[in-house]
C-alpha cells in the first residue's frame, strides 16, 4: 500500500483538488535534463504562468530531498534547474531517490506515477519517450506507465529521435488511445507530421474531456494521449531534422552513450548542431501543450462534455 506520508502536495494544489478546480501536472526532467540553463528555468516558470493564465493551477512534479512533491515553489524550481547531481527519475528510480533522500527530476513515467497517486487527471509534457531506434530495443518506461495510468497526457507525440512506427504499435497493443488535437496525424515532436494516423481527432478541450470521462466510465486504465503539433512557425524542417538526428545518433554510438543518458544527449547534441532551432521548437511545443492541457483541465472541472 502506498504510504501517503511520502507525498507532499503544495497548499495551492491541495486546495484546488479539494474544490474540484482545474490542475495541470508538469514534468521536471525537461527542466533538469532536457533544456540548457538558463532556458530551462525560464521555461519552467513560463509554463506555470501559461497554466495560470488559462485558469488552472500548475503542479510541477519532482522528488525534492526524497519527498514526492506535487506543486513546487520558485526556489524548488531553481534547485532543479541549477542543482548539481539532480537525478533523472523514472519509475524504477523512485525507491532509490526516496530512500536516499535525493533530488530527482521526474520523467513522464515518474510524473505519471506520482501525479496519479495525488489524484491529478491532466498532465502536459513535451514529447513522450518510446521505442528507441537501433538493434537493442531500448523501450522507455513512459510506455508501460501510460498503459496503466488513467490520465490525459498532452504532448507533441514521441520524440523524433525514436522509432515512431514501433512506438505507435506499442501504444496500440497496450490499449493507449492517441487523440490528434486539431490534427489527423501523429506529430513527431520537432516536426508536425510523423506520417502515422491518430485514433481520433478532437478540436476542443471539451471534446477531449468527453473522451476522458468516457474512458473513466468504461473503467479503462490507460492514458489518453492527446497529440498537439508544434506551432508551424517553430517547426524544424523534416529533412534538416533527419540530418541532425543521424549525426547525433552516430555520435552517441561512437561515445557509447546509452540508458538514461541517451535522450538528453541526443536533444543537447541537436540543439547545438541546429544553432538553437530545435530548442526553439522544444520550448514552443511545451508552451502550446501547457495551453491545451489547461483548456482540457478547465473543461473537465467545469463538467463540459458531460451532457448526455
Ligand atoms: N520531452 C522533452 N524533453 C525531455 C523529455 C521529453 O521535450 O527531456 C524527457 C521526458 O521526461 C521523457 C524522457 O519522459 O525524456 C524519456 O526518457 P527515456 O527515453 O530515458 O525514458
Ligand atoms: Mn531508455
Amino acid at each position: 500500500m502506498f504510504d501517503r506520508s511520502l507525498l507532499k502536495i503544495s497548499e495551492e494544489v491541495e486546495a484546488a483538488l479539494h474544490e474540484g478546480r482545474a490542475v495541470v501536472a508538469l514534468e521536471s526532467t525537461v527542466i533538469a535534463h532536457g533544456l540548457p540553463r538558463p532556458l530551462n528555468l525560464e521555461t519552467a516558470r513560463r509554463l506555470e504562468k501559461i497554466v495560470r493564465e488559462r485558469g488552472a493551477v500548475p503542479a510541477t512534479v519532482a522528488v525534492i530531498g526524497g519527498v514526492l512533491c506535487v506543486g513546487l515553489d520558485d526556489s524548488q524550481l531553481e534547485r532543479l534547474a541549477y542543482g548539481e547531481g539532480v537525478r533523472k527519475v523514472s519509475r524504477r528510480d523512485l525507491a532509490v531517490a526516496v530512500a536516499r533522500r535525493l533530488d530527482g527530476a521526474t520523467t513522464v513515467a515518474g510524473t505519471l506515477w506520482i501525479a496519479g497517486r495525488a489524484g491529478l487527471k491532466v498532465f502536459a509534457t513535451g514529447g513522450i519517450g518510446g521505442v528507441h531506434r537501433g538493434a537493442l530495443p531500448d523501450v522507455s518506461a513512459d510506455l508501460p506507465e501510460l498503459a496503466r495510468t488513467p490520465m490525459t497526457v498532452v504532448c507533441s507525440g514521441a520524440k523524433s529521435v525514436l522509432d515512431l512506427p514501433a512506438t505507435r504499435e506499442w501504444l496500440e497493443t497496450h490499449g493507449v488511445c492517441l487523440v490528434g488535437y486539431g490534427c489527423e496525424e501523429m506529430p513527431a515532436f520537432y516536426t508536425r507530421r510523423a506520417g502515422l494516423p491518430v485514433d481520433a481527432r478532437a478540436d476542443s478541450g471539451r471534446e477531449v474531456a468527453q473522451l476522458a470521462r468516457t474512458r473513466d466510465a468504461l473503467g479503462l486504465e490507460a492514458a489518453l494521449v492527446v497529440c498537439v503539433p508544434v506551432p508551424p512557425e517553430s517547426e524544424v524542417d523534416a529533412r534538416v531534422m533527419e540530418g541532425l538526428l543521424s549525426e547525433a545518433l552516430s555520435e552517441a554510438g561512437r561515445r557509447g552513450v546509452g540508458g538514461r543518458e541517451l535522450t538528453p544527449f541526443l536533444l543537447a547534441h541537436m540543439g547545438r548542431a541546429s544553432g538553437g532551432a530545435t530548442l526553439k521548437a522544444n520550448v514552443a511545443l511545451l508552451e502550446e501543450n501547457a495551453h491545451v492541457a489547461s483548456e482540457i483541465a478547465v473543461a473537465l472541472s467545469s463538467g463540459a462534455g458531460a451532457e448526455k
